[in-house]
């Protein structure tokens, strides 16, 4: 599966490989190689492009691990973004279905997507796993044959099947199979539904009227991986027409690029739910975005190697931050290193734009990195001990400092004082008669 997308992609790693840090030079290297095999698999071309620009501004914002190299920590942040363009979490069918009538799963689709084949990998599945009693309802009327296929489906997983022979009217067949559950106690139907080779006017208002007609708590589209920008088409389409619940991808065990895979979600807006990967009925799999990426990327033990490392670290600072707070030590080095902090999450302006209210105000001011120049300076300019120790810094070391970090006195006196302030300010919210008050405070509010 993939595995053409997965060497392009660990080849484009590569680049990083022996680079001592990231850069904005070696990352712009080696997303546009990592674009390049998301664009050879066959990936919409915006979705590629908005992955990758997502995955420069994560990779230079990171927090730098000495424990961790460039080239993990890209290889960690491509697996996250890939689960998230895939949508993140597992999502579940709903079952859950109305008083006194069954959950109808209604599955659309083109000829040959492997809706019928999908119907019965359903059906079995909800039989085993989830203790249901499902009806499989034959509303293929255009072909014969494919009602004949449900039915010889069905006998291979032993649930029973709805089928009229002769029928030509779907709706009324869908209607009849609803009925027929509920009088004898199915609690699932799925609806197998005819296709067309491509999207057709007569199919679409059919399965409009179909689903008007039986109401489902699910509408399945069931979409030939294999195809790639063609599924994602057909999804979109379908979706505009039908507001579809999920996407099931078939035949990925196929010779299958990718990129219905990756581009679904984004285009379409409706989770995958599951994937087909092979003819067999037991062929059938829960699409787990984080897992897939996992497969394509095959690198998973580099992945929690960095999400270990990046706990520690986030961790240990936290907790070393807090104790110095509490104890009132929290110092210059401290400071320095919160600026840096915020200085890796990007343009500050744009930061702060977000705040509501804030955009308007600070356009046109111009705030950047700069911002912080005098300040490193004036923290450049301290010894290690004043830098320990801010309250040793008296009138003739502040004049020290000032001369040093080419600074007013006047500034020097300004970032002092403001420094003192907020470290008593951090400090009282750490203390117990603070903690004791907010306590006060919210049993008020209750
Ligand atoms: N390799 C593979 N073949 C599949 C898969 N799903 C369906 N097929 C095959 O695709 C063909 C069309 O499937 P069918 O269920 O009849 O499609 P329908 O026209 O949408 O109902 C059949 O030969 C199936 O065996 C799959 O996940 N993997
Ligand atoms: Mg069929």
């Amino acid at each position: 599966m993939f595995e053409n997308l997965s060497e392009r992609l660990e080849r484009s790693f590569k680049i990083l490989k022996g680079e001592g840090k990231i850069t904005e030079i070696n990352v712009a290297e080696t997303l546009k190689d990592v674009r390049k095999a998301l664009l050879e698999a066959d990936v919409n071309y915006k979705v590629a492009k908005s992955f990758t620009d997502t995955v420069k501004q994560k990779a230079l914002g990171m927090d730098v691990l000495t424990s961790v190299k460039p080239g993990q920590l890209m290889v960690k942040i491509v697996h996250d973004e890939l689960a998230d363009l895939m949508g993140g979490e597992a999502t579940e069918l709903n079952l859950a279905g109305r008083p006194g009538a069954p959950t109808v799963i209604l599955m659309a689709g083109l000829n040959g997507a492997g809706k019928t084949t999908m119907s019965g990998k359903l059906a079995l599945r909800l039989k085993t796993q989830n203790h249901k009693k499902p009806l499989l309802a034959a509303c293929d009327t255009f072909r014969p044959a494919a009602m004949e296929q449900l039915r010889v489906l069905a006998e291979q997983v032993q649930v029973p099947c709805y089928l009229e022979p002769g029928a030509t009217d779907p709706i009324a067949v869908a209607k009849n199979a609803i009925v027929e559950a509920k009088q004898k106690g199915y609690d699932v139907v799925i609806v197998d539904t005819a296709g067309r080779q491509s999207i057709d006017e007569e199919l679409m208002i059919q399965i409009e009227q179909i689903k008007a007609a039986v109401n489902p708590d699910e509408t399945l589209l069931v979409v030939d991986a294999m195809t790639g920008q063609d599924a994602v088409n057909t999804a979109k389409t379908f979706n505009e027409r039908l507001e579809i619940d999920g996407v099931i991808l078939t035949k990925l065990d196929g010779d299958t690029r990718g990129g219905a895979a990756l581009s679904i979600r984004t285009v379409v807006t409706k989770p995958i739910k599951f994937v087909g990967t092979g003819e067999k009925m037991e062929a059938l799999d829960v699409f787990h975005p984080s897992r897939m990426a996992d497969r394509i990327l095959g690198m998973g033990d580099i992945v929690s190697f960095v999400e270990r490392a990046q706990q520690q670290f986030d961790e240990k600072e936290a907790k070393r931050l807090q104790q110095k707070i509490a104890k009132n030590k929290f110092d210059y080095n401290d400071f320095l290193g919160q600026i840096e902090q915020i200085k890796k999450m990007g343009n500050i302006k744009d930061l702060a734009s977000m705040i509501p209210g804030v955009g308007k105000a600070i356009k046109d001011i111009d705030i950047d990195d700069n911002a912080f120049k005098s300040v490193e300076a004036m923290i450049g300019s301290m010894t290690p001990y004043e830098r320990e120790h801010p309250e040793c810094i008296n009138m003739s070391r502040k004049m020290r400092i000032a001369k040093g970090s080419g600074n007013s006195i006047d500034e020097v006196n300004r970032v002092t004082k403001q420094f003192e302030q907020m470290r008593k300010m951090m400090h009282q919210m750490t203390s117990p008669k603070m903690a004791q008050a907010m306590k006060q405070m919210q049993r008020m509010r209750r």
